[in-house]
């Protein structure tokens, strides 16, 4: 039985959920065959974001991280392939922060690969029915700041980690007027991608 931990962000911007947050919350209960999900809450806040992470993987020891956050904007769930050493934060974090132009690890490699299979993940989605593509960005902000610093953090530790963004909810969308998709599909999506983890694992 393989276990994955997946993360979510708490809401930030004023906002009064977080997609990620809530669609974890659903995961946790969902039924895998191979499967084991736990999962954690993310402050949106710079180091503490993640810290809470690292400290989760050292409790759990997952056998795969999959972090998760929103993007208002964007009209699928993106598995994101590359986690930029660049802090630049477009607003503060939920603790005032606002780091601009400078790296999230000192003297770190400029960028990370994703390692989870993000191919494979997007064609399980899409194979649901549910718009997916792979993002070649995942910003300068708390999200991109968290993948970076789980890849390094993970680095040669052979557990496979990558940043998922996924859409606005409906109602968060209404005062946007942005793209959104339902937290169920959102669910539904992020279930699939993480059959697509596992099940690319036990055929590679
Ligand atoms: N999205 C933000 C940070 C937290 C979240 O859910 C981002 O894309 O950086």
């Amino acid at each position: 039985m393989k276990k994955i931990l997946i993360t979510g962000f708490e809401p930030f911007a004023n906002a009064k959920v977080n997609p990620a947050l809530e669609a974890i919350r659903l995961l946790e209960s969902y039924g895998f065959i191979n499967a084991k999900i736990v999962t954690c809450a993310v402050p949106v806040v710079h180091q503490k974001a993640i810290d809470v992470v690292i400290e989760a993987i050292k409790k759990q020891k997952p056998d795969y991280v999959m972090t998760v956050g929103q993007a208002g904007g964007r009209t699928a769930i993106t598995p994101e392939r590359i986690a930029i050493n660049m802090d630049d934060f477009r607003i503060p974090d939920n603790e005032g922060n606002q780091i601009i132009d400078k790296p999230v690890v000192a003297e770190g490699p400029d960028a990370y690969f994703s390692t989870l299979p993000i191919k494979a993940m997007v064609k399980a989605i899409q194979e649901k029915g549910i718009p997916a593509y792979v993002s070649d960005s995942a910003g300068t902000y708390v999200c991109n700041h968290l993948f970076y610093g789980i890849q390094h953090f993970l680095h040669n530790q052979g557990i496979p980690h990558g940043f998922v963004h996924i859409p606005l909810l409906a109602e968060q969308a209404i005062e946007e007027n942005k793209p959104c998709l339902s937290l169920d599909l959102i669910v539904q999506g992020l279930a699939s991608a993480t059959q697509a983890i596992i099940d690319y694992d036990r055929n590679s």
